[in-house]
């Protein structure tokens, strides 16, 4: 049986592109298909100026989320990054594999390190880093599949060349995993700004559908898309971005195909109406459910609790061997006798 891992950063609100770009196939293919691992990368947060505060709850949030939105603790593990030390004693001995050149060849460090100066704030050294610490969290549980939307690619990449690499040197050690992209909506681009992905750490609102928005939200921000100046609804991502944005957004939430779709539509009136209804059916029963499991905290803490211990347990072994084969002394299990007096 494969094995899957997938994580979701608590840097904002859950927004449709982590939902259709990743989180619906994890609860409606892979946790049925693989022994698929799930997990909030709650250290990832911490990369950029953060509160406190705000991580915490989003990390509680986005957990809560991903049980909503259909994650079965019975079928999948699912768990806090920062629970399972593994991944941290992971990442530094593949910082010693990995190199500063393709740190900072990474799109989201060029993208991100200028944001951070602008903001008059200087650039964190786990900025540069965290690809390394995506790399341990995948390699820790010898993944084959890292189920992502199409931003993550680069970074996927990046943990099968550390893995080869690893394997060549010190002997081979690590399965080298593959990122699987899903087949629509790989890339929700923002609704404002439909050349941009839809992300959650932007905060400028309009462009961006939260998964706990009310159905009223929804309809607006939907309705408000930009488009262009043409008529015709056409699939074509380069020259009409918004229209095509929208039907891939309906072709996933109706189990469509984008351009057969296209077809069926003679304004953008009708796409975004349509675009709209099917997006607030789907996100309902998560609101729903997200309702019930704010009701029940320690649930969610015992899911977390278990899934962590489970993971714990699958990594270890894993991290084990990359001690000894990168020549570190093994740790002694058994307590050390009293030195002869
Ligand atoms: N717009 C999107 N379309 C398709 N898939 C997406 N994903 C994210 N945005 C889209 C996929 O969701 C999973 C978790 O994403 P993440 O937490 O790593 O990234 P984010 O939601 O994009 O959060 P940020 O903080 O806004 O990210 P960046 O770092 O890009 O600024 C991943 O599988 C991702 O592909």
């Amino acid at each position: 049986m494969a094995r899957v891992f997938s994580g979701i950063k608590p840097t904002g609100h859950l927004t449709l592109g982590n939902y259709l770009g990743a989180v619906r196939r994890w609860a409606e293919v892979d946790q049925h298909r693989s022994d698929a691992l799930f997990c909030v990368v709650d250290l990832h947060a911490l990369t950029v100026e953060h509160d406190p505060a705000r991580v915490l709850r989003l990390s509680r949030q986005a957990a809560t989320l991903l049980l909503a939105s259909g994650l079965d603790p019975e079928l999948c593990t699912v768990f806090l990054q920062s629970h399972v030390d593994e991944h941290t004693r992971l990442s530094y001995l593949l910082e010693c594999v990995a190199t500063d050149g393709e740190m900072r060849r990474m799109i989201q460090y060029k993208e991100k390190a200028p944001r951070e100066r602008e903001r008059g704030g200087s650039v964190r050294l786990s900025l540069l880093t965290y690809p390394v610490l995506m790399a341990a969290d995948i390699l820790a549980y010898g993944a084959d599949e890292v189920p992502v939307g199409e931003d993550q690619t680069q970074h996927v990449e990046l943990t099968r060349d550390l893995a080869v690499r690893f394997n060549q040197r010190y002997g081979h050690t690590f399965v080298v995993p593959r990122a699987t992209p899903p087949v629509v909506a790989a890339r929700v681009m923002n609704l404002q700004d439909p050349t941009s992905k839809m992300g959650k750490s932007d905060d400028s609102g309009s462009g961006i559908v939260h998964l706990l928005d009310e159905p009223a939200v929804v309809r607006r921000k939907v309705m408000r898309a930009v488009t262009d100046s043409g008529r015709d609804v056409e699939y074509d991502r380069e020259a009409r971005p918004g229209v095509a944005n929208l039907l891939e957004i309906l072709a996933a939430c109706t189990g469509g195909d984008p351009k057969a779709l296209a077809g069926d539509y003679a304004s953008y009136g009708a796409l975004k109406k349509d675009t709209a209804e099917a997006v607030v059916e789907v996100l309902g029963p998560i609101r729903a459910r997200h309702r019930e499991l704010c009701a029940d905290p320690s649930y969610v803490e015992g899911v977390l609790r278990r899934g962590a211990e489970k993971a714990r347990a699958m990594a270890r072994p894993t991290v084990d061997a990359v001690h000894r084969a990168i020549g570190l002394v093994p740790a002694v299990s058994e307590p050390v006798p009293d030195p002869v007096r």
